[in-house]
């Protein structure tokens, strides 16, 4: 991979050993990106995409385990619809192109969130990229779609519920893990770091209960100028950090 003089800097302070298992990232200011410039959303979402292939590169390259991307969902569909045409669109050109990459680099594809809820056309591309990548054993890419914590946490409770009044669990052995395990993310480990670009500091109903420890880190830069160097930035400042857990020994 080319990297820049700056990259190569921040990669060699980097402690191989203790890299994030799991880095979340909110991929947040293609619409503000786009009207900087005097330029339609839709070109904010093009150079979005590239910088969502940038990351995955160097999450793979520096051997983070797990990469989960979220684009919040609720504000997508309140948008001219020739812009959600267009985003809709754009996950089939995307799979397309880079399925190939993704296949060769060993990553593993999956989603969370209500997947049902796309069109047809979009998640019968999403649902072949997982499909054709299941058994990939390296990197794994969870993307957000459709996605809400809450929504997810009720899910869980109706789930557990179920199980309970039918007799398959007892209300006692209900414990922390068991909630966790009907999440979306399974028996994922919890994100070690999240990533917020774009100047916003909150986490807009992104996985509530699985980041009860994860550490923060925030830029500016808005997502289509995140690159290479803001990840590994975010990583290194990361390994500065004396993570606790609540207290907890873990
Ligand atoms: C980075 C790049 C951030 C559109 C682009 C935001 C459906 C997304 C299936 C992916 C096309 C990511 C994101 C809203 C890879 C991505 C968008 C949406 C943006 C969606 C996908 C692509 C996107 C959006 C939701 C497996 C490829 C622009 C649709 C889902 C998010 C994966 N802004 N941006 N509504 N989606 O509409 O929750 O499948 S391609």
């Amino acid at each position: 991979m080319n990297l820049t003089t700056r990259e190569k800097e921040l990669l060699q302070k980097i402690d191989s050993k203790r890299v994030p298992y799991h880095v979340a990232i909110i991929m947040d200011g293609n619409g503000r990106w786009a009207r900087k410039r005097g330029l339609p959303r839709i070109a904010g979402h093009r150079a979005g995409v590239n910088s969502l292939k940038e990351t995955i590169r160097i999450a793979d390259q520096l051997g983070v385990k797990i990469l989960t991307l979220y684009t919040f969902s609720t504000e997508n569909w309140k948008r001219p619809s020739r812009e959600v045409k267009f985003l809709m669109k754009l996950p089939e050109e995307y799979l397309s192109k880079e399925i190939d990459e993704l296949c060769e680099k060993n990553i593993c594809i999956k989603s969370m969130g209500e997947i049902a809820g796309l069109p047809d056309h979009t998640r019968k591309a999403v649902e072949e990229a997982i499909i054709k990548t299941e058994e990939n054993t390296g990197l794994i890419v969870n993307f957000a779609l459709n996605y809400g914590s809450r929504g997810e946490i009720l899910r869980a409770v109706k789930k557990i519920s179920r199980l309970v009044s039918d007799g398959s669990i007892k209300e006692d052995d209900i414990n922390e893990d068991t909630i966790s395990a009907f999440l979306y993310s399974g028996r994922q480990p919890d994100p070690d770091l999240l990533i917020r670009p774009s100047g916003e500091l909150r986490l807009s109903n992104f996985l509530l209960w699985q980041m009860a420890y994860t550490e923060f880190w925030f830029t500016e830069t808005y997502w289509p100028d995140f690159n290479k160097e803001h990840f590994l930035e975010a990583v290194l400042d990361y390994q500065k950090r004396n993570r606790r857990y609540g207290g907890l020994t873990k």
